[in-house]
């Protein structure tokens, strides 16, 4: 539309490839089952598609354990499915980036089989490796899915670094050689034609070389690893070459996932100045409805917090030359609907558009997550065994066993916050298995198919994902949403959101109803007695010259001053 760069105002979609189209029937979605659904993100109008590991990999932690950077995990298809999958997003004018997974490898990769031989060979050093007795840890870090961070091998009489699992072990970043065979992986990809990568953990290449102990935090039976390895001492050296080696040279989108990162680091990682990525993805407004145990809790957030963390991230970008992602959901969290919205019956449509809305009118760019743009919800599986992922069964077996907390919590908070919610199939249709396969899925869907599923969403006018279509196309129409400045209105109100985006000559009127009663909203003052027209709402609203907006259950409405 105009001369920013192209993800400045462009909307991704983070396809999780094992969960979204089954083209073969083994019960496991596939690359050829992506490019049977180009033409839906087409309608859906995103202009970037975010595929998460794709790789070879045990699959320990689905794909976030790989054991060739440069080969297709073979269940999800060949590198020929790859090279058409690229060809027809691009076709479509889409682009595609890729998860880049390089803080650990797989334990099967063969840099770790090599390295674990003996300290000689030429591999030990792509790892991080402390002298021990296989008595005394070198530190009090806790993993990621459970127990500490360090594996004794016993024959080399030394433990190796896993920040996740054991299945894990971390790159050593100091080794040069580490770092050219990432950027050859990454040119590999990029040659290829791909348009950028989601880069995992990011912030955490660099440890500090004294290994401090963490505090001892969420009740857990560790320590953080956080102090000593999130925004270590060498990440910005790491990212400045990598950027200079290889993101320059191509036109491409970075945006680095940033556990630990506050504006300050975020700052240094996304200020275009700098030259390292374009964006992060930060975890503040995920943290605000943790508890005493960390993220597995019950507790819900509160509005006022969630304002403030959006509008410290607006302004703080801002006032730098930094950028923000924009979300409310990916692989690893709860759907959207069931933690900030309501999921019954009666409200889900409205509010999942009411924060759709509330997110896409921020400035940054923002990230769908495969299923959010019908609003489907959490699921409650009656048993731990049909859950799959690594670290709710890890939780459940810590609070079951260890924190005794017992077992109804212990599903609840399951119920509420496991990255299984968000791994379940896509619901494309009411038939069987929800048209994701014809045969026997690889994880249980959602039994909510039958009423919320794509077919049902395209063949209603009302639905959410017509409202998500709108919001996207309202940020390549209107250059407000992606240039204007943000000013929050109304920060302590525990009901409403309102903010406006303003540039010289227009204001964007944004609100949003949190709660399920009626609520009424006074306009600023530097509004009043103007006429704003209405963008976007979830209900019957007009252009209004009132003093007054009254907001029904969930409602949200967007208004354009010129
Ligand atoms: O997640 C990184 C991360 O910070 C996780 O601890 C995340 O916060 C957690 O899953 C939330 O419950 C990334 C990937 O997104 C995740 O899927 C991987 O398991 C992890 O890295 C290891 O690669
Ligand atoms: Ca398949």
């Amino acid at each position: 539309t105009n001369n920013i760069e192209w993800w400045r105002d462009s909307v991704v979609y983070q396809v999780y490839p094992k969960s979204f189209n089954d083209s073969n029937d083994d019960g496991i979605g596939d690359i050829p089952g992506i490019i049977e659904k180009l033409d839906y993100l087409q309608k859906l109008g995103v202009d970037v598609i975010w595929l998460n590991p794709i790789y070879k990999s045990p699959q320990v932690d689905n794909g976030y354990d790989i054991s060739n950077y440069r080969e297709i995990y073979s269940k999800f298809g060949t590198m020929d499915d790859f090279e058409k999958l690229l060809s027809e997003t691009h076709k479509r004018h889409m682009r595609l980036i890729l998860d880049l997974v390089v803080n650990h490898t797989s334990d099967q990769h063969p840099w770790f089989k090599e390295a674990k031989k003996s300290k000689e060979n030429p591999y030990h050093d792509y790892y991080i490796w402390k002298d021990g007795d296989g008595k005394k840890l070198p530190n009090n870090w806790g993993s990621s899915f459970g127990g500490p961070t360090w594996e004794y091998i016993d024959k080399l009489g030394q433990y190796y670094l896993h920040l996740f699992a054991k299945q894990q072990p971390d790159l050593n970043w100091e080794n040069p050689k580490v770092r050219q065979d990432v950027y050859d992986i990454m040119r590999f990809w990029l040659n290829k034609g791909v348009d950028g990568f989601r880069m995992d953990v990011i912030s955490l290449l660099s440890k500090d070389p004294s290994y401090p102990d963490g505090p001892v935090i969420q009740n857990k039976a560790y320590g953080s690893y956080y102090k000593g390895a999130a925004n270590g001492p060498k990440i910005h050296d790491y990212l400045q070459e990598m950027n200079k080696e290889v993101l320059s040279k191509y036109d491409i989108v970075t945006v680095g996932e940033t556990p630990h990162t506050g504006i300050e680091d975020a700052v240094k990682y996304t200020d275009s100045k700098r030259h390292e990525l374009n964006m992060v993805f930060h975890f503040d407004h995920m943290h605000l409805d943790y508890d005493e145990n960390g993220k597995f809790s019950t507790k819900r957030f509160k509005l006022s917090e969630l304002k403030e963390v959006f509008t410290r991230w607006q302004e703080g970008m801002a006032q730098h030359d930094g950028w923000n992602s924009l979300y409310w959901s990916n692989h690893d969290q709860a759907r959207p609907v069931t933690r900030f919205g309501a999921d019954d019956t009666k409200w889900r449509i409205q509010s999942a558009k009411m924060l759709g809305t509330i997110l896409h009118m921020q400035q940054g760019t923002p990230f769908i997550f495969e299923g959010e743009e019908i609003g489907m919800t959490n699921t409650k599986f009656g048993s731990i065994d049909d859950y799959n992922d690594i670290e709710t069964k890890d939780i459940y077996h810590d609070f079951i066993n260890n924190k005794k907390l017992g077992y109804d919590y212990t599903m609840k908070s399951i119920y509420l916050k496991s990255r299984d919610n968000a791994r379940t199939p896509m619901q494309w249709t009411d038939g069987e298995n929800a048209g994701f396969t014809g045969g026997t899925p690889w994880m249980k869907l959602n039994p909510n198919y039958k009423e919320i599923n794509v077919q049902n969403a395209l063949g209603d006018s009302n639905s959410v994902f017509y409202y998500y279509k709108k919001l996207i196309e309202l940020r390549h129409e209107l250059p407000i949403i992606t240039t204007g400045k943000y000013v929050l209105l109304d920060k302590d109100n525990e009901s409403t959101y309102s903010y406006l985006r303003k540039t010289d000559n227009e204001v964007l009127y944004v609100n949003g109803n949190f709660t399920a009663d009626n609520q009424v909203v006074e306009i600023p003052k530097t509004l009043k007695g103007k006429e704003g027209q209405v963008v976007i709402s979830n209900f019957d609203s007009k252009a209004t010259n009132d003093d007054k907006i009254e907001l029904p259950p969930y409602g949200a409405v967007v208004y354009l001053y010129k």
